[in-house]
């Protein structure tokens, strides 16, 4: 067996350097910013520079406090970015999750990017960081289901980090207060264990969706934007023994998002022109 699914399998993650191909990492980046432009101006009426981080971020924060649903949604359509659903699914990533012993993968959850920052929050709430928890428990994949993470910008303790306790993968699934990912794992639980994992970028952490693991606490006035792939075996056992099971549940609004929208003349508009205007 390689040493590299040795050591996946006995300490249930791996950080590996340098990794990533920087600017495939910057692109995906980029492009999650471009999106976040556009709301940027529409609901703050400010044009900004993408590259400069500090004055970006910022506007994101003004964006967040000026229509949290828009922001929202925006993070959303974020996670829908073609560059990131290619990268999740490259010979790449891919060939990795092979080589640990994910003979047959599968997507597992739609890709994810988090945007942590407490200045993301609402009413000083915790909600922009995730509590101790194991994946496991919202995937419901095979047993072998498997994590990637990253930052698209160096992240070490300030930046808050993901803290993962090590071989704890096989502790089995703790009680939680919930299945979804707010509230956490009930059980008791060590801080000491925690190790605070620190990356460059293009470093790439994959772990056991048993591991237990944790957002660290960034205390800086930036945001800490990180990638979450998931995914499943579909040549394990039990995995197809329970049917494939799909825990994450996508669905449509029951109802029109916005009201009496589109007009006849709207779509009139839309489709007259042979050379729609950009
Ligand atoms: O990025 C983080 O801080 C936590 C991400 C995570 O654990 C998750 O999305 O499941
Ligand atoms: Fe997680």
């Amino acid at each position: 067996m390689s040493t590299l699914a040795e050591q996946f399998r006995q300490d249930g993650f791996l950080l590996i350097r340098n990794f990533l191909d920087k600017s495939v990492v910057e692109n995906i980046y980029r492009e999650a910013r471009e999106i976040f432009a556009v709301q940027i101006k529409h609901v703050t009426g400010r044009t900004v520079d993408i590259d400069d981080r500090d004055a970006f971020e910022n506007a994101m924060f003004e964006f967040f406090q000026k229509d949290f649903t828009a922001f929202r949604n925006t993070g959303v359509t974020v996670q829908h970015s073609l560059s990131l659903h290619q990268f999740a699914v490259s010979e790449k990533i891919v060939n990795l999750l092979k080589e640990v012993g994910i003979e047959q993968p599968v997507v597992g959850a739609r890709p994810a990017m988090q945007f942590n920052s407490r200045f993301l929050s609402k009413d000083g709430s915790k909600h922009w960081k995730l509590d101790a928890h194991q994946d496991w428990r919202t995937g419901q994949g095979s047993l072998d289901s498997t994590v990637i993470w990253f930052p698209m910008v160096d992240a070490g303790a300030d930046l808050g980090a993901l803290q993962v306790i090590p071989r704890s993968h096989t502790w089995g699934l703790l009680e939680s207060s919930t299945s979804g990912y707010q509230g956490g794992i009930t059980a008791q639980l060590n801080d000491e264990d925690f190790v605070q994992t620190e990356f460059q970028v293009g470093d790439l952490l994959i772990f056991s969706a048993f591991l237990v693991h944790q957002s660290g606490n960034n205390i800086t006035n930036n945001i800490r934007w990180s990638v979450q792939l998931r995914y499943n075996n579909l040549a394990e056992a039990t995995f197809i023994e329970r049917g494939y099971p799909m825990a994450y549940i996508y669905k449509p609004e029951a109802e029109l998002v916005t009201p009496n929208f589109p007009t006849v003349e709207q779509l009139e508009a839309v489709f007259a022109s042979p050379t729609p205007a950009v």
